[in-house]
């Protein structure tokens, strides 16, 4: 037997598979969920997690019935997902205004999933993420001696309805604190309460965890009784990573991960053709993590996505690592970075531009040829675009830096010609080349002979008039 088929034995490949559209933002476009499902599909990916946060009939008006067109849609997306082996997972999200000690609202739960699964859905998820932490009617209150004990009644009653409308039903429960070490009292009362048949959804360490392994895995199963499915949420950017753009690989994810957990659902970004790059890792990771190689990965999902740009669009994203995930944000404009300030520091001009001066030419020329055109994924650039001006502006700030420097001119003319590349970055509220290349700017721009930062006149005009006056 190989090594291959050994490490495979001991790190199996993972049940459950998939993406969830779960950001907060603008849902996809029903289009947008056909293409997803068949990408997913194609790359060994067996569920879509349908839950867009800001769909009203999930969420704020989870009782309301569908009308005939969204239910002909689900059913499109039903079948499109039968057709290459992808499952939907509907989810309902009711924790805003549930009652949890109303049968009649557990009723009106089990109604909306039964005019699902009319449809042919089977995987049902309750999410109960992102709502108070406590009870709230009073109702509740007097009935239930903690949320964990309210939801878990739910579920179960939901469960056991299920069971009996939908012949082998699943359903899976995001709890209101989703992520932690694993043990902590509310989630595993809730997993304790909960039938043994529910599944449960969990982040990891953090909402956004840098790691995921089967040491904490383990501690969640043995605290809950159940397997988590991670809830996985990169490449997802909302609420307060807006301005980091998640378009590399799936990273931190131990390749013996599957032994404690169910599977990986990795919530996606609202910028649908950006997302596929990072999803396309993942489903090489899902598929044999023992054999995941994120960079090579990496580099075919690139291929996969942006086509006959690929080079130029891996430059982009190569300094739009930023992420929870990611140690190093911009590796190799880090690493030009660094020789240039070494070859200062130790009075090597030729050292200090060396690596820097082509690599900026390199990057300059890759981000026109994506703002220029024409590019074979017009909807990958145009999401990206605003990050890519700004790669575009980071890139000819190099360049002029390695300039300055082979002529001799960069303590004189930077911190005056090199100033206002490091304003416009800055302005732009995007992360590109994580800090590394903002702090070099900012250590040019400061004249090294006077104490304080002095304040830049926006003009010459100014200045003129100053001595005009003296
Ligand atoms: F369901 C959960 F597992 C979960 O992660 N819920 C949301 C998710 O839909 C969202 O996309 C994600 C990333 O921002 O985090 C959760 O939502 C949050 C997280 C926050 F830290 C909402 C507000 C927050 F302050």
């Amino acid at each position: 037997m190989s090594v291959v088929d050994a490490s495979r034995r001991d790190s199996p490949a993972f049940g459950i598979r998939g993406v969830v559209e779960g950001f907060y933002g603008t849902p996809w476009t029903h289009a947008d969920r056909l293409e997803m499902i068949r990408f997913i599909g194609a790359r060994g990916m067996n569920r879509f997690v349908y839950s867009p946060k800001d769909d009203p009939f999930l969420r704020r008006d989870w009782a309301q019935p569908y009308g005939p067109e969204a239910l002909a849609d689900l059913a499109e997306l039903v079948s499109a997902g039968t057709a290459v082996g992808v499952d939907l997972i509907y989810c309902l999200s009711p924790g805003l205004s549930i009652r949890y000690s109303d049968e009649a609202d557990a009723e009106r739960v089990l109604d909306k999933l039964a005019s699902v699964a009319a449809l042919g859905i089977t995987h049902f998820g309750l999410l109960v993420d992102d709502v108070p932490g406590r009870l709230q009617h009073d109702a509740d209150i007097a009935r239930y001696a903690s949320l964990a004990e309210a939801q878990a009644t739910l579920a179960n009653l939901v469960f056991q309805g299920l069971r009996a409308r939908v012949p082998g039903a699943s359903l899976i429960v995001c709890p209101t604190d989703y992520w932690g070490y694993g043990d902590e009292p509310y989630i595993a009362e809730l997993g304790q309460t909960l039938d043994a048949g529910i599944a449960l959804f969990w982040t990891g360490r953090a909402i956004c965890s840098a790691t995921l392994d089967a040491a904490d895995a383990g501690v969640f199963t043995r605290a809950t009784g159940h397997p988590p499915t991670y809830w996985d949420n990169y490449p997802v950017n909302d609420v307060a990573m807006g301005h980091e753009l998640h378009v590399g690989p799936y990273r931190g994810r131990s390749a013996d991960l599957a032994r404690n957990a169910e599977g990986v659902i990795a919530n996606a970004m609202e910028r649908f053709e950006s997302s596929k790059i990072a999803i396309a890792t993942i489903a090489d990771y899902l598929a044999s993590p023992a054999e995941y190689d994120a960079e090579k990965s990496w580099d075919a999902a690139l291929r996969d996505v942006a086509g006959r740009d690929a080079d130029a669009y891996r430059d982009f994203a190569d300094n739009s690592r930023s992420s929870c995930l990611s140690q190093l944000d911009a590796p190799e404009v880090t690493f030009a970075l660094e020789e240039h300030t070494f070859g200062l520091l130790i009075g090597d001009t030729d050292r200090a531009v060396r690596i820097l001066g082509p690599l900026a030419d390199r990057l300059a020329a890759s981000a026109r040829r994506l703002l220029d055109g024409p590019v074979e994924n017009a909807r990958l650039i145009a999401e990206s675009r605003p990050w890519i001006e700004a790669f575009a502006v980071g890139a000819e700030a190099m360049q002029v830096m390695a300039r300055l420097t082979a002529d001799g001119l960069l303590e004189t003319d930077g911190p005056r010609v090199l100033r206002p590349f490091l304003d416009d970055l800055r302005a732009r509220r995007v992360r590109i080349f994580g800090d590394v290349l903002d702090m070099t700017l900012d250590g040019l721009c400061r004249t090294h002979d006077l104490p304080h930062p002095q304040p830049q006149p926006l003009t010459e005009e100014p200045l003129l008039t100053q001595k005009e006056q003296q």
